[in-house]
């Protein structure tokens, strides 16, 4: 116990174990003889903390000293969950800090499991960020993030007794100190807000922006340290303050209330990340952040480049910053102003600085997504903006071409209001495009930017295929499958998480009857720790013998969660007509989702109620819950894919096709042994290619044929009963109330019944198809784990690592740091 450990503390004691019981004394201000979990997690976060501020210090000395060429990663959203376990294993000191826990009487699994998700993100944009930050300083690459600092990460979902819907909490995860953030409170940045916009000289475009508001943006840096190596980069996170306790000038004239107002109008800038995912909303508190952020974020790398004592036109030589979406855009913007009006350069040279500093990726084609800012807001929040934005649609029009295409490809939407369109201004303002998966990227040059694509060119637009790391998603998440990787390949497991080609080594071992074994009994394990897992959140006990198929992302109606469970309710009606006897022949199957739904989208949170429900009757029901039952799991987190991703038999990448970017779990899943079952869309494709079409389960139409099948159902349209009588039983089924009765769900089954945007009814009967050959195929065990193997065998593209090296050497032009 801590009592013990403490008296016997000596010269012997190992250095780890005394930093810990020292922070407990120090840092903590506790008496060691009470410490609990939570105090032990974070005596020794602290302890971890100080090796790494240790590296994080060399690196950033080592970067200012070799003055090379850096990037930066703009971001609004960095989902990086857990720190603990990931500083351990990048650092080496895992095992070391195991054993002095535990000598301390703490187990270090209790341990790990204490710190709260930092969950700064919505979901595959802002876990790509944080997988980028590790594969970054592995590589000791100098990329820095910039972010915000929000007091509120994405809501705690919880989910209603009564009617099975959700209900959103905030998620005060700053309530206990972060161990992980250093306050730079000597870094700070005064960022204007409103007040008006003058210009002067005559010709250079130059104008003078004063008044307003000033708010100050104070910088946390996160260290973040790469595998395997001392390079530890920063992520820097901004909070935003009233520039005085409050507004003095208000407070001198007697009005108390208005002078403590605008200091909250300060603070609520930083104070939630929006819970919206591909859909914009255009409110001005968003804005306001994304301008903040942006502008904060150029002050303090050209604060940084001025300390190099370069020319300013030599700007784009040694800085390259990527936009993650068009969150950033006005950092174009932005750089513009202070070339133009504070380093008073030439128009024409600041642009040509611009045009070479800036790289932007889309994550997305839903119209829905592209993000508009009305004129009139743009004009009163930064009316300085508004003008460098007129002016850039004035002087890209001097170009030589074809004037109507340019009208069309313009910055401003037409309409009342008019509209800034950022996707174009990101494209006009960047050096590179980019898409997330070989579909999606075709897809961007075809459909949302074709015009754009004819004026500049195709070199201006590329592919990244998205990557993930395989340090958290393999090696920390899976401890057993990466350890029998190890002990298959012969390889240091340092060599094969640092290129993860080496997995195609487990492919000479696919018929080894013994390695097979172990290979199933790793998946076994993972799926006895989620049976666990699932035990202790919903108190219902999970067969782990069963089939378990997962589905976890966002609730959107274009990844299809419907189809998912229209296809549960199918088998559970199937089985339910079966006589006891011919039962017995069912896979047993237990299905998984989790994911939250905006709060504002009606549709996503009804499709939440409906998993919840179905699945209270299904695993009711004694006559069919040994061969299927169904759990929606609250609070989905990075943490918590973690425990499912290892686990799954087989997970469903199921969008529409032509409608997922990427998708980053299909590789997680992948990785970890699991079958896919999905459309032929975003990097599913790619996924098949490389691990073999007979290892994935692919279904549904493809996304040639989807504007036409949309168009059909407008003009022509078919009823479900002729299209697809199986569908249509079961949303009768649905709507006679068996899940619930005085029509609930109507306004969900209607979607389908009408319009059926995301094609269910096209493709519902070749997804139960391929779910039917998932049961065929889990029938040959033997067959499974071969397919198991090498699937795992050939992910070796998609670590993060490639997507990086990709960026680092076709787009930012940067080189590795090494020391
Ligand atoms: C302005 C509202 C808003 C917020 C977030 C619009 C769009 C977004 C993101 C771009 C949505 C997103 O996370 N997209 C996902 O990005 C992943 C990483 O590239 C891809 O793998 C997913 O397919 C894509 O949906």
């Amino acid at each position: 116990t801590w009592k013990t450990a403490m008296r016997d503390i000596t010269s012997e004691t190992p250095d780890i174990t005394k930093s810990i019981v020292h922070h407990v004394q120090t840092s903590l201000a506790r008496a060691p003889y009470n410490i609990d979990d939570f105090g032990a997690y974070q005596a020794a976060a602290l302890s971890v903390r100080d090796n790494l501020i240790v590296n994080w210090n060399t690196t950033q000395i080592e970067y200012s000293r070799k003055s090379q060429k850096r990037a930066y990663y703009l971001s609004l959203e960095f989902l990086m969950g857990r720190t603990l376990s990931n500083a351990l294993l990048n650092l080496g000191l895992l095992d070391q800090y195991s054993s002095s826990l535990s000598s301390l009487g703490f187990g270090i699994e209790d341990i790990l499991v204490q710190e709260r998700d930092a969950a700064l993100g919505n979901g595959g944009l802002g876990r790509l960020a944080a997988c980028y930050l590790d594969s970054s300083a592995t590589q000791e690459l100098p990329v820095w993030g910039y972010g915000l600092r929000y007091k509120y990460g994405i809501f705690q979902q919880l989910i209603k007794a009564d009617d099975g819907s959700q209900l959103e909490a905030p998620d005060p995860w700053l309530e206990h100190q972060n161990p992980w953030e250093l306050p730079r409170l000597d870094v700070t940045y005064e960022v204007r807000f409103y007040g008006s916009a003058q210009r002067w000289g005559e010709g250079t475009g130059r104008a003078t922006w004063s008044g307003g508001q000033e708010v100050l943006a104070i910088a946390y840096d996160v260290m973040i340290p790469g595998y395997g190596t001392r390079s530890t980069n920063n992520l820097r996170l901004w909070e935003s303050k009233p520039k005085r306790g409050f507004d003095l000038q208000s407070f001198n004239a007697g009005n108390y209330e208005r002078a403590v107002e605008s200091s909250n109008s300060a603070a609520a800038i930083t104070s939630v990340l929006y819970p919206n995912d591909h859909t914009s909303f255009g409110k001005e508190l968003r804005l306001k952040q994304q301008y903040f952020w942006t502008a904060a974020s150029l002050a303090d790398m050209l604060r940084r480049f001025k300390n190099l004592e370069k020319p300013i036109s030599e700007f784009a030589e040694y800085n390259a910053i990527q936009l993650n979406d068009t969150h950033p855009t006005l950092a174009i913007v932005e750089l513009m102003r202070i070339l133009v009006d504070e380093e008073e350069l030439s128009w024409d040279s600041a642009w040509t600085i611009v045009t070479n500093t800036f790289f932007f990726t889309n994550h997305t084609v839903l119209p829905e997504a592209l993000e508009k800012w009305s004129v009139p807001l743009m004009e009163h929040l930064l009316p300085r903006h508004m003008q460098i934005i007129f002016d850039i649609v004035t002087v890209e029009k001097r170009f030589p071409g074809d004037r109507d295409r340019l009208a069309r490809l313009s910055l401003i939407e037409e309409g009342f209001p008019k509209q800034v369109r950022m996707a174009n201004l990101a494209v006009v303002g960047s050096r590179k495009v980019n898409g997330v998966a070989e579909l999606h990227s075709n897809l961007v040059q075809k459909n949302l930017f074709p015009d754009f694509v004819e004026f500049y060119g195709l070199s201006k637009f590329g592919n990244v295929t998205n990557g993930i790391t395989p340090r958290r998603w393999l090696d920390q998440c899976n401890p057993s499958l990466s350890a029998l990787i190890t002990d298959t390949l012969k390889i240091d497991r340092n060599v094969w998480l640092k290129d993860l080609y080496k997995l195609k080594g487990l492919l000479a071992h696919v018929d080894d009857p013994q390695f097979q074994a172990r290979w199933a009994a790793v998946k076994h394990q993972n799926k006895e720790r989620l049976a666990l897992f699932v035990e202790r959140q919903l108190g219902i006990k999970v067969d782990a013998h069963a089939l378990f198929d997962v589905q976890i992302k966002r609730l959107h109606e274009y990844k299809r969660q419907t189809l998912n469970i229209l296809g549960v309710i199918h088998r559970y009606l199937l089985i339910k007509s079966l006589t006891p006897e011919e039962r017995k022949k069912v896979v047993k199957k237990v299905v998984f989702f989790a994911g939250k739904a905006a709060p504002g989208y009606y549709i996503a949170k009804l499709t939440i109620r409906l998993i919840v429900n179905v699945a209270r009757v299904i695993n009711a029901d004694p006559d069919t819950n040994q061969y299927l039952s169904l759990f929606f799991l609250p609070d989905y987190s990075v943490s918590v894919a973690e425990i499912l991703i290892p686990a799954s038999d087989i997970s469903q990448h199921i969008s529409t096709a032509g409608t997922e970017a990427s998708g980053t779990s299909n590789m997680k899943f992948c990785l970890n042994g699991g079958l896919l079952v999905g459309t032929v869309d975003g990097a599913n494709i790619e996924i098949a290619e490389e691990v073999g079409d007979d290892n994935v389960f692919f279904f549904g139409n493809l996304t040639p044929d989807v504007e036409d099948l949309r168009y059909r159902h407008t003009y022509h349209p078919i009823p479900v009963e002729q299209k697809s009588p199986a569908l249509a039983h079961v949303l009768n089924t649905v709507s006679s109330g068996i899940f619930g009765s005085d029509g609930v769900y109507e306004p969900l089954l209607n979607t389908i019944r009408e319009g059926d945007f995301y094609l269910l009814t096209d493709d519902f009967d070749s997804y139960i198809r391929a779910l039917e050959m998932v049961d065929e195929a889990y029938a040959d065990r033997t067959e499974w784990v071969k397919k198991s193997i090498r699937t795992t065998a050939k992910m070796g593209k998609f670590s993060s690592d490639r997507a990086i090296q990709d960026y680092a050497q076709e787009y930012w032009n940067i080189e590795s740091v090494k020391f």
